[in-house]
């Protein structure tokens, strides 16, 4: 069995479809889960006050024809959150919004968006995340990373890496702009970082 990890999509359809096809052409029978932040808030953080909006389309990017794309699960991100936040309307979209999870469990492992954890630094990066169990697959920082109890490993896309072990943390890198995913070989216990 093998998964398709895919997220921080922010509202790119251009980019999520090229990685669609990239999936369905490397591993068309791979069950896609997402990461998170599916889509783009154009209302920043700093920005936010206490009035509600009442129309998604003026707080979130949504281009024609991107929700049909989105047939898969996903967790939460902090895109997803912030549009909750500030929005009140029962457009079935926002409903579809709430209900998606904070975490998820796939067979052997664990989702999370990542955004819950502690990030920081100059280069801004992961500073501790609070999980215990192996293995996890994130985003948020849009950066294709490996890491072994904590220790990042250098990696190279196209190339399976196992990742049996205590705290492997997997980051599965962006689908807009970068447009990665990640493959998850579950008999392998491998993981293989993609770039279209
Ligand atoms: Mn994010």
């Amino acid at each position: 069995m093998h998964y398709a990890l895919l997220g921080d999509i922010h509202s790119s359809k251009e980019d999520l479809e090229k990685v669609l096809a990239d999936i369905l052409e490397k591993c068309p029978e791979a069950v896609r889960v997402g990461t998170g932040d599916l889509f783009e808030c154009i209302i920043s953080k700093r920005d936010i006050t206490n009035q509600k909006f009442t129309k998604l389309e003026e707080v979130m990017i949504i281009p024609d024809g991107f929700n049909e794309l989105l047939t898969f699960i996903s967790v939460s991100g902090n895109q997803e959150d912030r549009i909750l936040m500030i929005t009140e309307t029962d457009d079935p979209l926002r409903g579809k919004l709430g209900t998606m999870p904070e975490t998820l469990d796939i067979s052997t492992a664990k989702i999370i968006h990542g955004h819950q954890w502690i990030w920081g630094g100059e280069p801004w990066a992961l500073i501790h995340a609070e999980v215990n169990e192996s293995l996890v697959f994130y985003g948020h920082s849009h950066t294709s990373k490996l890491s072994r109890n904590s220790v990042i490993e250098e990696i190279e896309f196209g190339i399976p890496y196992d990742v049996s072990g205590d705290k492997v943390l997997v980051n599965v890198g962006a689908v807009v702009i970068d447009r990665e995913w990640v493959l998850y070989d579950l008999q392998a216990n491998t993981v293989t970082f993609m770039k279209v």
